[in-house]
């Protein structure tokens, strides 16, 4: 009886707790398709409880949109592209939807919503999660995924951790995170960006929501992934292509490339905080030139400022600024400027006096200005988020173009007040819509950036690049600046991050990255700092930078040795500029990132998401480098399918292979790819300075053709956009074995009018070269010829000396003639 009665008991609370939880259930779901109407190649479709569009971007990008009210007016700060013309069949019965286009297809069952994008065969690519699908709580929106077997996740942008971002979760809220550490989360900057790889397949997936957002790749569940955001429209990009490459292409098209960088940014760039006076400026300087280390910038921290104030001079530390960055230039270096948003609260300081005047900056809702402390003290800050913000400050910024400042290096833009909360309820313009700060944190950065770039663009005249670097951003933040990823320690573990952050940064459209080389905080040991430094010279943007009060981090701060390692390896990214510069192009035509993970050329091979191997990465097409630590003696290589000639030696490794090496602290290993082409030049002190006038093109023979798209331009100015470059390709072909060069596009002339041509693994062999038979007379297995006091590989030594062909170039559009 007694037990009876308890059975009772629980079978009336379960019942009325599930009732309970059902009567008051806080998830609201998307639920059924109520009405669908045909749009050509849109959707408009009505649920229970939600308005969907989802339209056929262009054939391979499927955008879905979902709002709990009517969508609202179509915005975005991050995509430029508006739906391509694209050819779809729509078809639909009671229980589904279906739309075709050349390259997916997409199904949508009715009852209730689930959507699942399949190829062009039927295989599945992505779909919801039939139980979940999309739901809110209160205003957060979110997307469940169905987790698909062996499923990897990669990119979103500037995240610590792993390659593969299975099993953990992310949350993007743009964030001042000195010091961080080196699995923290979230860190400077936002791109809801990633791409999902499983079965032969590979998909990239952008949910363009400014609020803060959260990303589940299946934490501690197997059984989805999620996207979602504490407010705003559910609002994804769905991208197919059938290899990798072409999926950062295609996200690329949608939220924009890289223009050319001023070839000056990408020499070698001197940092510290801060470095002050100008009389340091010029030991610095003078320093660099006269222990033979190229260099091209100098960057100035926040102690040029008068009392930190944005757009001032500290006079006493800086008398004549014009004279600096003139004596500086002829000696062939250029100067960037840091800049913070914050701008101090001080009535007769012209900067803050113009700003109340046009009335730029954010405010609560009873119109009184927000204001948050920063360097400077009480700050009001810019609302970037207007048309009117932003030329307020382009304009404030052309004192320093009357400086002579050729960059402009945007910190603290998260924003940030000290690493404090700023209140959800400040107001912003947002183009005229009214925006709360939840809504536009994660694009304050992308919009001061917009407005440093265009803004310094102008002020220096409108055909002169600027050089712009930026901590923070939103996607798309590579239409404006390079960005560098922060406050990070002098740790082995901090070096290894870094070069997960910018492979991550790579696969989610920025190929312009770089970060605090020596580390931020702390102070390396001479082989943590060599190591980095040799990992800097194959880093898209390499500054050495260290932070307030701590041990001297220039090259020649560590001794002799560390030194003659360092400046064998800038000399070695100064003549690998022609190879570095043409990378650049073909990330400023198809956004191909210049650091490549092996997932993007070696996507279905599992080795490259294995955790001892995920910090290797293609620099460019040509280099696999291996980023090791500096604690470890012998460690593991992979090395993918192909063949790949070490460096330094020339000897073949096969691919396919987990092999072991011996490091040590001279020598970073390094392999190229097989049939690789890598245009080089002279060694120069600067980019200022002009090299000898010989190009010299390595070819390695391989079982495998290739094209590599030869660039050059005045390296300054936009004129390439009028035509005013000197391209063509050069390419191999492995069957014929012929090397062929194209016809010269453009109109400029190449600084070079002779080229070098050394072959790599074709002795004895015969090859063709522009169709035309030739005998291979001379063979050199390696890039760099060995030699040197402390670096058996003696990258500082030119390869000379052999006989090989020389042929003018002068003037020709078709074949070169032959001058032994
Ligand atoms: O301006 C000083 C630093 C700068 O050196 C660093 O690179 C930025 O990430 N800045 C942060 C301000 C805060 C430093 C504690």
């Amino acid at each position: 009886m007694k037990i009876s009665l308890r059975c009772l008991y629980l079978v009336l609370c379960f019942s009325i707790s599930t009732q309970l939880t059902f009567s008051q259930n806080p998830v609201k779901k998307i639920g059924k398709i109520t009405g669908v109407t045909i749009n050509n190649q849109e959707l408009d479709i009505r649920t229970e409880n939600a308005s969907v569009k989802v339209t056929a971007y262009s054939p391979g990008i499927i955008r879905v949109r979902v709002d709990k009210q009517q969508l609202a007016e179509d915005f975005s700060y991050a995509v430029i592209s508006k739906p391509q013309v694209t050819k779809v069949s729509i078809t639909q019965n009671d229980a589904e939807i279906n739309m075709i286009t050349d390259s997916l297809k997409v199904n949508i069952r009715k009852n209730p919503w689930q959507i699942t994008f399949l190829t062009p065969a039927g295989e599945v690519i992505n779909q919801d999660e039939p139980g979940l699908t999309t739901s809110w709580v209160s205003e957060s929106v979110t997307t469940y995924k169905k987790m698909q077997d062996g499923e990897h996740f990669i990119g979103l942008g500037e995240k610590t951790g792993g390659l593969d971002r299975k099993g953990n979760a992310y949350t993007n809220w743009n964030s001042d995170v000195f010091g961080y550490s080196a699995g923290q989360d979230p860190l400077y900057s936002t791109i809801p960006f990633y791409i999902g790889v499983h079965h032969n397949v590979q998909y990239g997936l952008f949910f363009d929501n400014t609020y803060q957002s959260d990303f589940n790749f299946g934490a501690s569940n197997n059984r989805f992934s999620s996207f979602g955001a504490k407010g705003g429209e559910m609002n994804y990009y769905f991208i197919y292509n059938s290899h990798l490459r072409d999926i950062i292409t295609s996200y690329t098209w949608l939220t924009g490339r890289i223009k050319m960088p001023p070839l000056w940014s990408l020499g070698y760039q001197q940092n510290r905080y801060s470095y002050y006076p100008d009389t340091e400026v010029y030991r610095i300087a003078n320093t660099l030139r006269e222990k033979k280390i190229p260099a091209d910038g100098i960057t100035l921290d926040i102690h040029y400022m008068d009392k930190y104030k944005v757009f001032t001079w500290d006079k006493s530390r800086f008398p004549d600024p014009p004279a600096m960055t003139k004596k500086l230039k002829d000696m062939g270096f250029k100067v960037t400027l840091i800049v913070d948003p914050g701008v101090k609260e001080e009535k007769g300081y012209g900067v803050y006096d113009r700003g109340v005047k046009e009335d730029i900056f954010a405010k609560y809702p009873d119109s009184t200005y927000y204001t948050g402390q920063v360097w400077p003290g009480w700050c009001h800050f810019p609302d970037f988020t207007s048309a009117k913000g932003r030329n307020w400050w382009a304009n404030e910024m052309k004192v320093y173009a009357g400086d002579g400042v050729s960059g402009i290096w945007n910190d603290m833009n998260e924003f940030s007040t000290w690493g404090q909360k700023a209140p959800d309820n400040i107001l912003f313009n947002y183009e005229g819509k009214g925006a709360s700060h939840m809504q536009i944190h994660n694009v304050y950065g992308l919009e001061m950036i917009r407005s440093s770039y265009e803004g310094y663009r102008a002020a220096l005249g409108g055909n002169k690049r600027p050089f712009v670097l930026t901590r923070s951003g939103y996607a798309g933040l590579q239409r404006y600046a390079a960005l560098w990823t922060g406050d990070n320690r002098a740790e082995d573990s901090h070096m290894l991050a870094g070069i997960r952050l910018m492979n991550s940064l790579g696969l989610s459209g920025v190929p312009y990255t770089g970060m605090d080389v020596g580390g931020f905080t702390g102070g390396a040991s001479p082989y943590l700092y060599a190591r980095w430094m040799q990992i800097g010279a194959f880093n898209p943007y390499m500054r050495n930078h260290t932070q307030i009060n701590t041990k001297s981090s220039e090259p020649w701060a560590y001794g002799e040795e560390v030194l003659e390692i360092t400046r064998n390896y800038i000399n070695l990214r100064y003549k690998l500029l022609p190879y570095l510069y043409s990378t650049f192009y073909e990330a400023k035509e198809s956004g191909q990132p210049v650091m490549r993970s092996l997932a993007i050329d070696y996507t279905h091979d599992e080795n490259v998401y294995n955790g001892t191997y995920e910090n290797e990465y293609m620099f460019g097409h040509a280099f696999l480098v291996f980023p090791f630590d500096s604690q470890t003696q012998i460690e593991r290589m992979y090395f993918p399918a192909g063949k790949w000639y070490d460096l330094y030696n020339g000897t073949i490794q096969q691919g396919n292979a987990h092999v072991k090496t011996e490091l040590g602290m001279s020598k970073l290993p390094v392999f190229v790819r097989e049939s690789s082409i890598i245009p080089m030049q002279s060694l120069v002190q600067t980019t200022a300075e002009r090299p000898t006038d010989t190009l010299t093109i390595h070819v390695y023979q391989g079982a495998v053709n290739n094209k590599f798209v030869y660039y050059e331009d005045d390296g300054e100015s936009y004129n390439y956009e009028k035509g005013d470059f000197y391209k063509r390709n050069i390419t191999y072909n492995a069957a014929k074995k012929e090397i062929a060069f194209g016809k010269v596009e453009g109109t400029a002339n190449s600084k070079f009018s002779n080229i070098k041509l050394v072959l790599h693994g074709f002795s004895g062999s015969t090859f063709k070269f522009n169709g035309k038979n030739s005998k291979v007379r001379d063979d050199l297995s390696a890039l760099m010829v060995p030699i040197s006091r402390f670096d058996p590989t003696g990258l500082s030594n030119p390869v000379e000396g052999e006989k090989v062909k020389i042929m003018s170039i002068k003037n020709s559009t078709e074949l070169f003639t032959v001058a032994y």
